[in-house]
Formats: structure tokens, C-alpha cells, sequence
């Protein structure tokens, strides 16, 4: 008999006889620089969720003024808390999403950690995912008795602003979707992970604006505190990265990311293909159309093989698939330049402007390049 065979029965006698304890609940707090909090936000979330089988997991961004040794402190003769500790990273929506996936519990809470939201709301918010009537439930401070407390008037109206620029971009009417007190389905969480940018402050938002089909979001109403101790980490930066995630999403709303890729590649082809055509005509007695002809072949071939490892990496061409793949996209380029000339001269014969017919053609040559590269060269197998 091995060693470790030989030990195994050793491990069975010491090993607890049950399985470790399952939680219903986890809370997710993040913090950064919250020390003078931690105690507090356990102590209400320990009287909020009498009854309820949760854990507390603390994602703290290596807080310099002792965070994590304050929650080490209050864990130490409990196994429900834990702190999760991130070097060198920031960001909160980062923060929640690893907090989120590090625990085993089905339904998951976010919760600020300076004591600003209202923990006694979390019972009913639980209730609700738990009971399959809501995907998400949400502490609101927009919806009917929700309020934003004290705040000043003009972090009112930017809070405001923003909130409208969000809903504009939702599918779902959700009345508060930058809050961050929320209760959701953990295996929501994870199906939507591929498509969240993680990026900034809002992790709401993003939650609601990746998923494909609209959340079954329910809120209830609630009013945010005054912070009482630390400070605020809201500043420019996270504006900027909040405007960045709008705009990001807007984009790949309108235009698939696959298709901006392409132009992409394609613009990059270009500037191939003219590099190519100024190193032929440096070649004595080089003929024009012979260094244009070298050119748009050897700028395909750039685009195809780019395409081919980026825009199309899921349905990459490998062997023989990838020359066939090559003819076929220098066919379909090639019917590309012919509706590109072809519209370009009919436009401009109906007296349309030289630009309007010129670009008009180069579109449509660019998106029929992009279609038939999609159902032919690329086609799904
Ligand atoms: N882990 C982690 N937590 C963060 C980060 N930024 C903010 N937090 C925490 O996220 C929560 C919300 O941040 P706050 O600064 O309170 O933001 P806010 O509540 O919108 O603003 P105030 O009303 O001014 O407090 C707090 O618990 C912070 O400690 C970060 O980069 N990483
Ligand atoms: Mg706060």
C-alpha cells in the first residue's frame, strides 16, 4: 500500500463527519479604506439577517489604513467572514464580481461598506430572488419612497443625469439602476460574466445592460445614509470610467462588435496597401497598375489573416480550410470592388456629388465584404 493510501484512513477519522456548513446568502462588501466601518456594517448585517444562513466576504483593494486587519480581527473565531485581498488592483465593480464568484452560496447581496445603505431592507430583497419572482432585486433611492437622503444639489442633479443617460441605454424600466444595494441569482451572475466590462463603479448597470434578455429587476424603496466615517472614493475617474462604459455599450448596441472589428482590420489593410504601392513604384519602370494589382493582393491577404486569427478567432481556418478560406475571401472581395465601383459610377451619373458617390460605394463594397465573409469564408460549420 502507497504512503498516501496508507494515510487516507488517518484523514477519514479526523476529518469533521458532516459536510461543511452551505449558505443561502452571501453578502458582498467592498471596501477601500473603510476600517472605521467594518465593525459596524457586521454588527447591523448580523442583527438585519437573524435567521438567514449567510456569509460575509469582504473584497478589500489593500486598504492602507487597516481594513483587512480589522475584519481579520472580528473573523477570528467565526468561519461566515472572510476578506478576499486584491494587491495593487482597484475598482469596484471588480471587487463585487470577485467577491461574487468566490462564494458557493446560490443568491448573492452587495452592500456598501460605510453603513449607507439599509441592511433591514435585505430580508425582503432576498425574499424575492429566492422565491423566483424577481432575477435581481434592487435597493432603490429613485423609486416611490426612495431618497437620496442629504445629499447637495449638485451631486443630486449629476446622480440624476446619469441615471437617465443609464435608462436610456436599458431595455428594462428600472428606476435606480446605479444603485449599489442589490440582491441577484448567483448563477445570473456567472452566465453574464463574459459580457460585462467589470470597468468602474456601477456593477448594476452593467449587469442589467449585458444581459441579452431584459432582467425581471424588482425594487424597493430605501433612503442612503450620510456616510459617517471614511471617505468618499467617488471622484472624475469614476465619471469618466461611468461615461466610457455608456458609450461602450451604446456601440455595441448599434454596431456588432464583430462588424467594427472588420472595418478595423479593413482600415489597417489600407494602410498596407498603400505602404505596398509606394515600395513597388520605387522599382524603375514599375507600371502603375502592376504595383496597384500587387498591392490589393497582398493587402487581402493581411486582412484575411487577421480576420481569420481575431475577428473570426471562435471559427478560425486551419490546412487546407485556411487556402480555400483565402480564395473564397479573395472572391468575395473581389464582387466587393465590383459593387464598390459599380454603385460609385451609377451614383455619380445621377449627378450625386464625387464624395457621396465615392464613399456610398465603398460602404456598400465594405458591408457585403463583411456579410459574405460571414456566410462564406467564415461560414458556421
Ligand atoms: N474593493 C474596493 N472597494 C471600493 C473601491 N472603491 C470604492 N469601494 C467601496 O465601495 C463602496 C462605495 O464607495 P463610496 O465611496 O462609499 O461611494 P458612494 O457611496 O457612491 O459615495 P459616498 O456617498 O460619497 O460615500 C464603499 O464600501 C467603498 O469602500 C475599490 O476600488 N475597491
Ligand atoms: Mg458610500
Amino acid at each position: 500500500m502507497s504512503t498516501v493510501a496508507a494515510a487516507v484512513p488517518h484523514f477519514a477519522r479526523i476529518r469533521p463527519s458532516a459536510p461543511a456548513f452551505s449558505y443561502d446568502l452571501a453578502v458582498v462588501v467592498p471596501t477601500f479604506n473603510e476600517a472605521d466601518n467594518v465593525e459596524r456594517i457586521v454588527a447591523s448585517l448580523d442583527l438585519a439577517l437573524d435567521g438567514i444562513r449567510y456569509e460575509i466576504v469582504f473584497v478589500d483593494d489593500w486598504s492602507g489604513d487597516g481594513t483587512a486587519a480589522r475584519i481579520a480581527a472580528i473573523a477570528a473565531d467565526r468561519t461566515d467572514i472572510r476578506v478576499i485581498r486584491r494587491f495593487d488592483r482597484r475598482g469596484l465593480s471588480s471587487a463585487v464580481i470577485e467577491g461574487m464568484m468566490a462564494t458557493m452560496a446560490p443568491i448573492v447581496a452587495v452592500i456598501d461598506g460605510d453603513g449607507q445603505h439599509d441592511e433591514k431592507l435585505l430580508p425582503r430583497l432576498f425574499a424575492l430572488v429566492r422565491s423566483g419572482n424577481a432575477d435581481v432585486a434592487i435597493g432603490s433611492r429613485y423609486c416611490a419612497n426612495g431618497s437620496t437622503g442629504n445629499w447637495d444639489s449638485l451631486r443630486l442633479r449629476c446622480s440624476r443625469a446619469a441615471t437617465r443617460l443609464s435608462q436610456m441605454v436599458l431595455q428594462s424600466p428600472v428606476a435606480d439602476p446605479m444603485s449599489g444595494f442589490f440582491v441577484v441569482r448567483r448563477d445570473r451572475v456567472e452566465a453574464l460574466l463574459p459580457r460585462l466590462s467589470g470597468r468602474g463603479f456601477k456593477i448594476l448597470f452593467d449587469l442589467l445592460s449585458s444581459s441579452p434578455e431584459p432582467l425581471r429587476a424588482i425594487e424597493l424603496p430605501f433612503e442612503f445614509r450620510a456616510r459617517t466615517a471614511g471617505e468618499s472614493k467617488l471622484g472624475t475617474g469614476v465619471v469618466l470610467d461611468y461615461l466610457v462604459t455608456i458609450a461602450d455599450r451604446l456601440i455595441r448596441r448599434v454596431l456588432p462588435p464583430r462588424l467594427v472589428m472588420f472595418a478595423t482590420v479593413g482600415t489597417l489593410g489600407l494602410g498596407v496597401h498603400v505602404a505596398v504601392l509606394r515600395a513597388m513604384l520605387a522599382f524603375e519602370n514599375m507600371r502603375f497598375a502592376t504595383a496597384q494589382t500587387v498591392a490589393v493582393l497582398i493587402a487581402i491577404a493581411f486582412n484575411f489573416l487577421i480576420n481569420n486569427a481575431v475577428t473570426f478567432r471562435d471559427r478560425t481556418l486551419k490546412g487546407w480550410r485556411f487556402v480555400a478560406g483565402l480564395g473564397s475571401f479573395y472572391a468575395v472581395c473581389g464582387i466587393g470592388a465590383l459593387a464598390n465601383v459599380g454603385i460609385g459610377v451609377v451614383l455619380f451619373s445621377e449627378h450625386h456629388r464625387w464624395w457621396v458617390s465615392g464613399v456610398a460605394g465603398a460602404l456598400v463594397g465594405s458591408l457585403w465584404n463583411f456579410g459574405a465573409a460571414m456566410l462564406v469564408t467564415w461560414r458556421k460549420r
